[in-house]
């Protein structure tokens, strides 16, 4: 099996284990994480995927909340912004320092109050 073959296995493998449709909503208790879209972002500039939004259902401003993205390694990467909309987090496949992440598979943790949520983002390039 050709190496690209090998790796889009293993990210079929791996986002359909974290996210089983019709599964991807998770409740914060009072809010809910209605859902990552793109679970693939290509951050290229051409306003096509570029950035993973965390959707929830009701605001964000006030909550406490953490939420970053790692590496498969486990290495912190980045944190997760809040979006304008005030309802969404967002990443744009840069890191802390605001470079470009190379293309890969990342890691999301979001936790408010007890629970968290993980699962993973692909930076295609
Ligand atoms: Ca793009």
């Amino acid at each position: 099996m050709k190496k690209t073959g090998i790796i889009a296995a293993f990210i079929i493998l791996v986002v359909g284990i974290n996210f089983p449709k019709g599964e991807a909503s998770q409740s914060f208790g009072g809010i809910t994480l209605l859902e990552i879209t793109p679970r693939i972002i290509t951050p290229n500039g051409d306003a096509m995927n570029d950035a993973a939004f965390f959707r929830f259902d009701s605001t964000l401003t006030g909550i406490p909340l953490d939420a970053n993205i790692f590496d498969i390694t486990g290495a912190k990467i980045s944190g997760i912004s809040l979006d304008s909309s005030e309802t969404a987090l967002r990443w744009d496949g840069k890191d802390d320092g605001g470079h470009a992440v190379p293309s890969g598979i990342y890691i999301y943790c979001i936790t408010i109050g007890q629970k968290n949520a993980t699962g993973t983002v692909v930076v295609a390039r």
